[in-house]
């Protein structure tokens, strides 16, 4: 048998939330420490609806890195339970990232949040996104404005798409990570099941081709998955939006749209699974579902009512 740890370094492991307002950019950072795709990322706010796992190995420390939804000011029952996902997050944490999209600075959304943290326990990092969009000079102000509001632990500066600053902050991670057993199998890369990562492939597919209100007003879930005797997998989701009018536009002309948003989404189906996958997507009105409790339970959100 092989010894895990054959430095004989004694094993590591924590909790990491990694934390901030709508479209700073913590998905797209949790991917780049993890080295793999394992959470959605659009340019549009609200993409992350759920909290989402990755098991990132580094030496003997394992991190448990905890993607979470953009916190904003909730309307919706679903934003209402999307928020509590993201404070959930930070709660089972042993430590917690605010991430800051270092171009629009300390907002009233990112001021919030801090009054959030600043209950907790611990002290968390702040880490400041997307340097790669500004200039450096900008970094010392903000740095200082920020932490005048709350003490952080640490400051980081990182760009999550072009990987600058990455590598030292999950060293760093990883020297944090509290003694104790690796709470999960070292290959478990991400906790998403098959089921939910097509619905989610299928929803990022939305965001990116869809504009305006559609892409917050649909939600997706997959009804069956078959695996077939050939290797291949035939996957049937149902795509719900709030009205008509969206219903239209996701369909688009002729049903070029969600032809488009079905074979990108086969495509990058089958990238992640390295199977053939068979797709079928069927779009229904639904007009208030982001207020139905089945609709939030199946993202795999608490429904707080
Ligand atoms: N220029 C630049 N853009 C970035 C960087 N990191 C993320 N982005 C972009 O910011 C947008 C939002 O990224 P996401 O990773 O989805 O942001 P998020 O914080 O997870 O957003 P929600 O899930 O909606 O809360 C995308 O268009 C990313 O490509 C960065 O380091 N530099
Ligand atoms: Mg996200």
């Amino acid at each position: 048998m092989s010894d895990p740890t054959p430095s004989q370094e004694p094993t590591r492991c924590g909790i990491v939330a990694v934390l901030g307002a709508p479209n700073a950019g913590k998905s797209t950072l949790v991917n780049r420490i993890a080295g793999a795709k394992v959470t959605i990322v659009s340019p549009k706010p609200q993409t992350t609806r759920m909290r989402i796992r990755a098991v990132v190995m580094q030496g003997a420390a394992q991190i448990v890195l905890t993607d979470t939804p953009g916190i904003f000011q909730p309307r919706r029952r679903l934003d209402r339970a999307m928020v509590a996902a993201a404070w959930g997050g930070a709660q089972d944490a042993d430590l917690a990232l605010l991430i800051v999209d270092a171009k629009l600075g300390l907002t009233d959304a990112v001021r919030k949040i801090i009054g959030g943290l600043a209950k907790a326990a611990r002290a968390p990092w702040l880490v400041l996104n997307k340097t790669d969009s500004i200039t450096p000079d900008s970094l010392l102000p903000l740095i200082a404005e920020v932490n005048a509001l709350l003490p952080f632990a640490e400051t980081w500066m990182v760009s999550a798409t072009k990987g600058d600053g990455v590598p030292k902050l999950l060293e760093a991670i990883a020297a944090k990570m509290p003694p104790g057993p690796w709470l999960f199998p070292e290959d478990d890369l991400s906790d998403l099941p098959e089921r939910m990562l097509a619905a989610e492939t299928v929803r990022e597919q939305i965001l990116r081709q869809t504009h305006e209100e559609v892409p917050h007003h649909a939600t997706v879930e997959t009804e069956s998955w078959v695996d077939r005797p050939d290797g291949s997998a035939r996957v049937d989701c149902t795509i719900y939006v709030g009205r008509a009018g969206q219903k239209a536009i996701l369909i688009g002309d002729h049903g070029a749209r969600i032809k488009e948003i079905g074979s990108r989404a086969r495509a990058e189906l089958e990238t992640m699974l390295e199977r053939r996958i068979h797709l079928f997507l069927n779009v229904k009105e639904r007009s208030g579902w982001d207020e139905e409790k089945a609709r939030i339970r199946a993202l795999g959100l608490e429904d707080l009512g």
